[in-house]
């Protein structure tokens, strides 16, 4: 029997690349309203706490099992940031062109041997809001920053987001490309192997 899960929200990005990655669970993926999203305070300081925080309140609203995703760039050269801060790198309302130019500035004086970053994901699933003993999937993609951006697939910093190995930023590949090998796509398959198990 196919069962309701909400997945916690409000980036359509996020939800382009997870909906795939969840097809081979026998589950249907409800979108909560994205107001009831924007309202949710994510006051953690880990990926984890965040991801809890936005599962729990998505779950006890909707009462249905609720899956997040809390994820973010890690500059080396900015010693991690911007971190749990990547939604709303250059303030609020959360704006991916307004954060990729305060990377950009920020990093303007980093040499170019000096740009790695990965991106974070981690994904939770609670069974209900008291649940206390969630699944939880893990995963990070390595790359280097760039000067300037490039492509225009995926979301977020992806036009900064270079990858030596492919010759070509994360918005320069499909959907299928980057959930072959992101952050998401491995947290994704770490947490679709517990909900098999489970
Ligand atoms: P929800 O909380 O509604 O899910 P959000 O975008 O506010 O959406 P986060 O707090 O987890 O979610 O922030 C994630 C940010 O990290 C996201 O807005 C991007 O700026 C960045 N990010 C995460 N994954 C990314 C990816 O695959 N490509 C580009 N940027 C990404």
């Amino acid at each position: 029997m196919t069962a309701k899960v909400a997945l916690a929200t409000s980036n359509e990005g996020k939800r382009a690349e997870l909906a795939p990655l969840f097809e081979e669970l026998d589950i249907e993926l409800v979108l909560p309203d994205a107001r009831l999203m924007s309202e949710i305070e994510e006051s953690g300081l880990t990926f984890i706490e965040n991801a809890l925080i936005k599962a729990r309140a998505v779950s006890a609203i909707t009462q249905l099992p609720a899956i997040a995703d809390d994820s973010g760039l890690s500059v080396n050269a900015l010693d991690g940031k911007p971190g749990i801060h990547s939604a709303r790198y250059a303030g609020t309302p959360s704006d991916a062109l307004r954060n990729n130019e305060k990377l950009l500035a920020t990093m303007s004086d980093v040499p170019d041997r000096e740009r790695e970053a990965s991106f974070q994901c981690v994904l939770v699933y609670l069974r209900h809001p008291d649940d206390p003993v969630p699944l939880i999937g893990i995963g990070s993609w390595e790359g280097e920053i760039l000067r300037a951006p490039r492509g225009s697939q995926g979301f977020g910093y992806d036009p900064l987001f270079f990858l030596p190995s492919l010759n070509r930023t994360a918005a320069e590949l499909t959907t299928e490309e980057k959930n072959a090998i992101s952050h998401r796509a491995k947290a994704a398959k770490q947490l679709v192997a517990k909900l098999h198990g489970s």
